[in-house]
């Protein structure tokens, strides 16, 4: 493995290289979360308690609309709070610290590269995030605290409800069928050129259109794919420069740290960040344990508000209303880059 990572060894001691992230549910398995996929331990195989019709239709917007408990079942058990940064995500953050990081796109909706320290403006959050809810219908917000008052009603069974229209609220993660995030299309147009060094891990690229943000990437910069399986263009297109490496995301990361002489600063940096969750946590009940899920999301919430221009309630929801026509996620067909234009089509999640 270490003969593997040289390449990309060499350009990071140069300095001076812009590193994107393209990362998926493998960066958190080593923090206790679930992927979707992988075998016997996926969320897709562990989803039979639901009674679901398929395992996907958790993350359907049409199945939600007629049974939103499945979701929310899901949706506590995965609330930011309760896991802890993996080794793979403070090597992100070490990244950023020594300003090579340009950007991470993540398919995850856990928040640890928050958690890590990662600032939001490098983070693009593809498939959403917990960190803003909306009401199905009329798409008004709802706050991070009146969403978790609700989840814990047992008047509404624990589903969310608008308090203008009653319709079920939704966090912003984009479900099989909606639009993502303006953000990632925008910065894939602007910014995917200049990458010099594309890490993609823990993902088995199958959810378009994020699957093809790697063979987008100029052909000067280096493709490095960390990942138990080999996937996606890297089995269909690859390139001659390209660095496959099966394994472990957090015991490359572990490797990286030392190959690139940082190993005092990584240690530090996890012991520290780890030390300060743990004092939060330990010894915490269940109800300590959703208290301080709610803090750290708070948290979140404040972090964005701060980081991001102030959006107005009007503008957010002409946002999400443009968002539906715009571009979808989506199973079935790969959009092409000229597809993405084509508004008219139906909104799907593309999950081969
Ligand atoms: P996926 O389809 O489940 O693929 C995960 C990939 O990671 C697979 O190829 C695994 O072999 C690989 N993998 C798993 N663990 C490791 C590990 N420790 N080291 C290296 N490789 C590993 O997940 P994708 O992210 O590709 O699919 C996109 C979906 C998953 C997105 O829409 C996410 O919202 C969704 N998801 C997110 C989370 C999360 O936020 N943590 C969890 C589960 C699913």
């Amino acid at each position: 493995m270490e003969e593997a990572l040289q390449p990309l060894v060499e350009r990071l001691k140069k300095g001076n290289v812009k590193i994107s992230l393209m990362t998926g549910a493998g960066i958190s398995t080593g923090a206790g979360i679930p992927d979707f996929r992988s075998p016997k331990t996926g969320l897709y195989h562990n989803l039979a308690r639901l009674n679901l019709p398929h395992p996907e239709a958790v993350f359907e917007i049409n199945y939600f609309r007629e049974n939103p408990h499945a979701f929310y079942t899901l949706a506590d058990e995965l609330y930011p709070g309760r896991f802890l940064p993996t080794k793979f995500h403070f090597l992100i953050r070490l990244l950023q610290d020594k300003k090579l990081l340009r950007r991470v796109y993540t398919q995850n909706i856990d928040a640890l590269e928050r958690l890590s320290g990662v600032l939001d403006d490098y983070i693009v959050e593809a498939h959403g995030s917990f960190a803003r809810n909306h009401c199905i219908d009329c798409h008004k917000p709802m706050s991070i605290a009146d969403l978790r008052k609700d989840m814990k009603d047992k008047s509404l069974k624990g589903i969310p409800t608008c308090r203008h229209c009653k319709g079920y609220v939704k966090p912003d993660i984009v479900f099989f069928g909606e639009s993502l995030p303006r953000r990632f299309f925008d910065l894939w147009e602007e910014e995917i050129e200049e990458y010099d060094v594309a890490i993609v891990a823990g993902t088995s690229l199958t959810v378009f259109p994020f699957a093809m943000l790697p063979s987008e990437v100029s052909k000067d910069c280096l493709r490095v794919l960390i990942n138990k399986d080999k996937c996606g263009t890297f089995e269909t297109d690859p390139r001659d420069s390209d660095v496959v490496i099966q394994d472990e995301c957090d015991k490359v990361a572990e490797l990286l740290v030392d190959l690139l002489g940082w190993r005092d600063e990584f240690d530090q940096l996890v012991e520290e960040a780890t030390k300060k969750h743990k004092e939060n946590r330990l010894g915490l009940g269940l109800d300590e344990t959703q208290a301080l899920s709610e803090k750290l999301a708070k948290e979140i919430e404040q972090d964005i508000q701060t980081n991001t221009e102030p959006r107005d309630e009007e503008n957010d929801i002409s946002d999400i209303v443009e968002e539906i026509n715009e571009l979808v996620i989506s199973s079935e067909s790969k959009p092409s880059k000229d597809s993405e234009s084509n508004h008219d089509s139906e909104p799907e999640i593309t999950d081969e």
